[in-house]
């Protein structure tokens, strides 16, 4: 390669990069007015067909750094008092919030035999787990697939209209606050628990999402608000790399070359001599 045609790449390469960074800040400012289009796992930012209200978000991190995203929708979803709403047959206490049934044997098997990070996120009108409300704090908990994962009372959420437009007066809260349409992540890298519900999506490949209330049917729960999309995407690890890598590489390929001619002619002279 000759050094114009290097330089003409370099130039494309930084060309690219600068593109890449605008493009990355364009897409940070969009996401100012809605909420939860980044996940708190190390993958941070959301694949782009999740919508950004509504339904059981479920982010994954598998061992070999894969990602599986799952979003639930929002139309299957629970509704009602746990001991007369509907699905009838979610009922009960642990109530079921809903079943995502799009992690198929195939999927699972992309997570390199282990899960490194979960988060899931919630989007949920009137859930009165607010520190005021029927059931603060622990009094609610998340189970998936019967694994404990944490309480809908120490989620920190962000109120929204049902598109996922952040209300501007809203402080944030912990909880899912009453008469409230609030969204909010719980994050879990606790590696028993991590272990224990990859082991039960090994027996079997679903996710059975169920609330336990520690004084049930007090409350009404509704999980129907906000986008309803049905979704599950997997994301190899380092499937292209980063822009300033491809730089990086190209100006070491390009110093070895210059250090390469220069040793060259150096060994020249030391004949010459
Ligand atoms: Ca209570
Ligand atoms: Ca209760
Ligand atoms: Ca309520």
């Amino acid at each position: 390669m000759t050094k114009l045609k290097i330089r003409k790449k370099l130039w494309k390469v930084a060309t690219i990069t600068f593109l890449g960074f605008a493009t990355f800040q364009a897409a940070d400012s969009a996401q100012a007015a809605t909420l939860d289009l980044t996940s708190p796992t190390s993958k941070g930012v959301l694949p782009t067909e999740i919508t950004s209200v509504g339904g059981v978000v479920l982010d994954i991190v598998g061992e070999n750094n894969t990602r599986v995203t799952s979003q639930l929708g929002a139309s299957q979803l629970f509704r009602g008092y746990y001991d007369r709403g509907n699905p009838k047959n979610y009922r009960g206490n642990p109530g079921t919030i809903g079943i995502d049934n799009n992690f198929t044997e195939s999927i699972i098997n992309k997570l390199g035999g282990g899960i490194k990070e979960l988060a899931v996120r919630f989007t949920l009108f009137d859930g009165d787990s607010g520190a005021k409300d029927k059931d603060p704090d622990t009094q609610n908990a998340l189970l998936l697939n019967d694994i404990e994962f944490g309480y809908f009372g120490q989620v920190s959420t962000k109120q929204t209209d049902a598109l996922g437009n952040v209300d501007s007066g809203d402080p944030g809260g912990i909880g899912f606050r009453s008469e409230s349409l609030d969204t909010g992540w719980l994050y879990v890298t606790n590696a028993s628990t991590l272990s224990n519900f990859y082991a039960s999506l090994l027996n079997k490949p679903k996710v059975v999402y169920q609330l336990r209330d520690t004084d049930p049917y007090d409350n009404f729960y509704d999980f129907k608000q906000g986008i309803d999309s049905t979704f599950i995407k997997v994301t190899p690890a380092q499937s292209v790399p980063e822009p300033m890598t491809i730089f990086g590489t190209l100006t070491a390929g390009a110093l070895g070359i210059t250090l390469r001619r220069k040793q060259k002619q150096q060994q020249k002279s030391t004949i010459n001599t």
